[in-house]
């Protein structure tokens, strides 16, 4: 049987525990990734993020057929903005703010069409949504009792953007105790400078947040888990 192993992650092997690894999605949403919405009407090129979408779709198909745990975020705010700081709200484009009217509904708003997950991705009976009114997914959110319940102790993480969302989470869960391996294709940033040095900054000394590798390895290490699920699943039967 192959072992369920991401042999060429940098800057080390990593091995995924059976029963003890997450897939965890940030932030997918549509006022990030559409044409038209908040993130292009801050002069972003969407079209880096929307790249993100093909591998993510089939590094989530091989974690659903492996049977992992997928815990997916969105970044946004209640109607009344009750939940977002006034210095986070003040921030940016005075005609572009939070809760303000957009291409695709009250910007970064819950339960707003804009605000959820992109059709591709959009998530299954039995996972997890996790709404965030901060960068990192720890931050005011039920996600480390989720993890702790399902005895979760390795994340696989993918998600938007590379050196906000995806970072901020990363350095949350490393300070929590997770060993975070981080999908360089399913992780997107505006900013291709910004991919590549957050990308680095992961791995950097001895993987001082975590490890890097792409989903031609990672994805094979989720059949080798799915394989090895099943040959448990036979054995105990
Ligand atoms: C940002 C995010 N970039 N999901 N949010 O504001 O990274």
């Amino acid at each position: 049987m192959n072992t369920p192993t991401v042999s060429s992650a940098r800057p080390s092997p990593f091995t995924l525990t059976p029963g003890a690894t997450a897939l965890i999605v940030i932030d997918m949403q549509r006022d990030f990734l559409l044409p038209g919405g908040f993130g292009e009407s801050l002069g972003n090129d969407v079209a880096l993020l929307q790249q993100v979408v093909g591998p993510l779709t089939d590094l989530l198909a091989a974690a659903r057929a492996a049977g992992i745990l997928v815990v997916h975020t969105r970044e946004g705010h209640e109607p009344d903005l009750s939940d977002c700081p006034p210095a986070k709200l003040a921030r940016g484009n005075p005609s572009q703010r939070i809760g303000d009217p957009g291409a695709f509904g009250r910007i970064l708003i819950r339960g707003e069409y804009g605000h959820d997950i992109v059709d591709e991705l959009a998530p299954i009976d039995g996972e997890v949504v996790i709404d965030k009114p901060g960068k990192g997914a720890f931050y005011a959110t039920s996600l480390q009792d989720v993890l702790v319940a399902e005895d979760i102790t390795q994340l696989l993480v993918t998600g938007v953007t590379t050196e906000v969302c995806v970072h901020t989470t990363v350095r949350e869960a490393n300070d929590r105790g997770y060993e975070c391996l981080v999908v360089s294709d399913c992780v997107g940033s505006y900013f291709p400078d910004f991919q590549k040095i957050g990308l680095d900054m992961i791995s950097a000394q001895g993987g001082i947040f975590g490890w890097v590798a792409d989903t031609s390895a990672v994805i094979p290490a989720l059949a080798a888990l799915a394989e090895f699920s099943a040959s448990s699943t036979r054995q105990a039967s």
